[in-house]
């Protein structure tokens, strides 16, 4: 950050400050991770000077000669990485990937059969203010109150109920593998499209731990900055030519311009490392990560949703154990620089802005080099941080401890 510390001293203010933020804190927003040197660098790159409208080959500007090199690139390794056919990589976010999604496969005001956002769903899964709930007449599934997990016969009636022109899988707060053969059964005996949104858990997916939704759905869509460690950014999938070609304008020119080139270069590096071994030992310790936390957090008295976890993430309802609300948590933990959000829990009775519960992951601090033993750690000082608000002595202790643990493990050396 030389040039913004010499000319803009203001914003290297803050841009510092949030770099020893996330040096300091103990990051654990399911939804994040620490990107490569590689990944930062193609994302800070010359490449954000090209306009590209258009696809490779077939552009709309002058001078597309190597962007199209790079666009093709990070083409050709996300079709081998999920092991698919045809792929857009210019979504911006996962919530446009979402929309082009959508849009190549249904019409505006079909029904669609989502995973309700307070069990674990997302928003561009049908919330009546996001686009998806306005565009389309969607209708929700949830998880077994017993189980806390999916109800496959439970969908397939609701599906049998509801005649969606699409189902929906995939989630932002479910902890539990997801069969997407089923989902796949589910729809063929309702006439539905199946579309997976795997933004979660693509990297578990590229990895081989969770299995693959690209066999089973006519679209996927992810976005490339959780689990898969890329930038900011979404990606949609598909082995239907037919909603290829669809897709590829509904998405330019239907709801983008220009694509962003340096985030596809930087997508194109990500997806390189993310076939890597060193990738797939890297999964596996997340989950590893996980399951220990899960485990710390339900011997030390706390409900886990569903009792524990298959990937990097988990849901933890604090209430009934601390008395205190998912948002309390959420900013005493904050204060002891532990990051991580409030979250509903199934049937939670407190509003989405207030929960009962906090959601937890194991991505970002596994890229760290967090392991197993530094979890069961992180589990007992959640656990004494909750236990003792207002406790400034042992607030501070845990601090100190948090400091250990994150100078054992430096980000960006
Ligand atoms: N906001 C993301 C998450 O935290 O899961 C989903 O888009």
């Amino acid at each position: 950050m030389e040039s913004i510390k010499k000319h803009d001293a203001e914003l290297f203010k803050s841009m510092n400050l949030e770099k020893e933020r996330q040096e300091a804190h103990l990051e654990l927003i399911a939804s994040e991770n620490f990107v490569s040197e590689a990944v930062l660098e193609a994302q800070g790159s010359i490449l954000t000077n090209k306009y590209a409208e258009g696809y490779p080959n077939k552009r709309y500007y002058g001078g597309c000669e190597f962007v199209d090199q790079v666009e093709d690139l990070a083409r050709e390794r996300l079709k081998k990485l999920f092991n698919v056919k045809y792929v857009n990589v210019q979504a911006h976010s996962g919530s446009t990937a979402n929309m082009g999604a959508y849009r190549a496969v249904v019409n505006h005001g079909d029904k669609i059969l989502g995973m309700s956002l307070d069990h674990g769903g997302h928003l561009t899964h049908g919330h009546p203010l996001n686009f998806s709930g306005e565009d389309y007449e969607f209708h929700s599934y949830g998880v077994d109150s017993k189980t806390e997990r999916i109800d496959y016969d439970d969908v397939l009636k609701i599906a049998q109920k509801v005649k969606p022109a699409l189902i929906v899988a995939g989630a932002s707060a479910y902890s539990r593998e997801i069969d997407f053969k089923k989902f796949r059964e589910i729809a063929d005996q309702v006439g539905a499209k199946l579309m997976v949104d795997m933004a979660h858990i693509a990297g578990l997916i590229a990895a081989g731990i969770h299995n693959n939704p690209c066999e089973f759905a006519d679209i996927v869509t992810s976005t490339t900055h959780k689990t898969l460690r890329g930038p900011r950014g979404g990606i949609i999938l598909t082995n239907n030519l037919e909603i290829y070609k669809k897709l590829n304008r509904v998405v330019f020119p239907g709801i983008q311009g220009g694509p962003l080139m340096h985030i596809i270069a930087a997508k194109a590096t990500a997806f390189k490392e993310a076939s890597s071994l060193e990738f797939k030992a890297y999964m596996h310790q997340v989950v590893y990560n996980a399951q220990a936390l899960a485990k710390s957090l339900v011997d030390l008295g706390f409900h886990v949703v569903s009792g524990g976890t298959d990937n990097h993430l988990m849901l933890v309802e604090v209430k009934s154990l601390t008395g205190l609300t998912g948002k309390e948590a959420e900013e005493l933990l904050e204060s002891v620089h532990i990051t991580c959000n409030k979250n509903t829990v199934p049937n939670d009775p407190e509003k989405p802005f207030i929960t009962s519960g906090i959601r937890l992951g194991t991505a970002a601090l596994t890229t760290r080099g967090f392991k197993e033993e530094d979890m069961r750690l992180i589990g007992q000082l959640i656990y004494d941080t909750l236990m003792n608000p207002g406790n400034d002595f042992v607030l501070n202790e845990i601090k100190d401890r948090i400091k250990i643990l994150t100078d054992k493990y430096p980000l960006y050396h």
